[in-house]
């Protein structure tokens, strides 16, 4: 049996999900894994915001058309927490590319965008602890974050 570690990770339910009414369905799943919503907002991010976390991604052919997208609507920001939720939330999410996300997950099961530009997927999860508590306190900084 593995040890116990609590985690928090960021979880952001993206302006797709919004528009087709899937927040409080991404939320069911993160609650029916056993994990908990620590904190939770909706607010539509301005750039600012945005360029802070998708840094990594400054200069790619999608960095453009994903903060574009990103501000186009209402975004769910959660804080979740959970023994090992960073890679756990990460599962339940699935491929980055819906098409090839597996059945079973977020992606899989409920992202539909496909075509060119970029990859309307429903949710983003932090990849590390480091970027976790980055984007934790960039999404709720000055808020106990
Ligand atoms: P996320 O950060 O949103 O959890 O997703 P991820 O780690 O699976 O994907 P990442 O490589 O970090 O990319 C961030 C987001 O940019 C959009 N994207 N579109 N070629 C494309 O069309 C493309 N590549 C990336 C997606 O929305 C992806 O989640
Ligand atoms: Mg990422």
């Amino acid at each position: 049996m593995t040890e116990t570690t609590t985690e928090r990770t960021l979880v952001l339910v993206k302006p797709d999900g919004f528009e087709r009414g899937l927040t409080g369905e991404v939320l069911r799943r993160i609650e029916a894994k056993g994990y908990t919503l620590a904190q939770l907002q909706i607010l539509t991010p301005d750039r600012e915001r945005l360029a802070q976390h998708y840094a990594e991604h400054e200069g790619k052919p999608f960095y453009e058309p994903l903060l574009e997208f990103m501000s186009s609507g209402p975004v769910t920001a959660a804080v979740v927490e959970g023994d090992r939720c960073i890679e756990g939330f990460r599962s339940l999410a699935g491929a980055t590319d819906p098409t090839k996300a597996a059945p079973g997950t977020i992606r899989g099961d409920l992202g539909r965008d496909w075509g060119p530009g970029v990859q309307k997927n429903i949710v983003h999860g932090s990849d590390s602890a480091e970027s976790a508590e980055r984007e934790i306190g960039i999404w709720f900084g000055g808020q106990g974050a």
